[in-house]
C-alpha cells in the first residue's frame, strides 16, 4: 500500500511538473510573440486622415495626424499609393519672397515617441504626383508608408473637396527629380 501510493505521488508530481513546464512554454511562448508583433508600424496610427480632390494628371496630396504609441521616435521614409504616380514626403516652407512653397523633407517625416505629427494644407502632407486617374471626392484611396526599419504600414483616405493647399512645389536640394519647377506648379 505505501509503495504504490508512493508511487501514485510520484507519478502525480511528475505530471504535474510536465504541465507546469507546458503552460510555462505556452506563455513565454506568447510572450515573446507578442514582442516581436509590436512592430515600429503596428506602433504608428493614423486618424483624420483625407485626401484632396485632383484631376488626372495633376498632384495632390493627403493629411491627417499620424500618432506613435511607442517609445522610440519612428521616421517615415517614402510612401506609395496606387492613386498615384509617384509621391514624396513633403514640408511647406517660406521662400526668400516671402512665398509658401512646398518641397522634400529631409530625412523623411518624423512622429516622436508617445507624440503625433500633424500632416496639413500649409504644413506637412503626403505628395502625390502625376495622378494616374482623377481623385474624386468620397473616393477611398489607400496609402502605404515604408518606415526606416523597411516595415510598412498602409491607410485609407476619403478625398475630398478642398479649395487650399496649392502651395507650389520648389524641387527639394539634391533631390533626384530635376523636372522644371514650372512643370511641377499647381495649376488649380
Ligand atoms: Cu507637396
Amino acid at each position: 500500500m505505501t509503495i504504490s501510493t508512493s508511487r501514485f505521488t510520484r507519478a502525480t508530481r511528475s505530471i504535474v511538473t510536465a504541465v507546469l513546464l507546458v503552460v510555462a512554454a505556452a506563455l513565454l511562448g506568447a510572450c515573446s510573440s507578442s514582442d516581436d508583433d509590436a512592430s515600429s508600424a503596428d506602433s504608428l496610427t493614423m486618424a483624420d486622415q483625407w485626401v484632396k480632390g485632383a484631376p488626372a494628371g495633376e498632384m495632390t496630396a493627403a493629411f491627417g495626424t499620424l500618432s506613435n504609441s511607442s517609445d522610440t521616435d519612428i521616421r517615415i521614409v517614402s510612401a506609395s499609393s496606387p492613386a498615384a504616380g509617384r509621391m514624396e514626403l513633403h514640408e511647406v516652407v517660406a521662400s526668400e519672397s516671402g512665398a509658401m512653397t512646398m518641397r522634400q523633407k529631409e530625412g523623411g517625416l518624423v512622429i516622436p515617441a508617445r507624440g503625433t505629427l500633424t500632416l496639413a494644407p500649409g504644413g506637412d502632407h503626403l505628395m502625390f504626383f502625376d495622378l494616374p486617374q482623377a481623385i474624386t471626392p468620397g473616393q477611398d484611396v489607400s496609402v502605404e508608408l515604408r518606415l526606416s526599419d523597411g516595415l510598412t504600414t498602409s491607410f485609407t483616405a476619403q478625398a475630398r473637396d478642398f479649395p487650399g493647399a496649392d502651395e507650389k512645389y520648389s524641387p527639394g536640394h539634391g533631390g533626384d527629380s530635376p523636372a522644371p519647377s514650372t512643370s511641377e506648379q499647381s495649376g488649380a
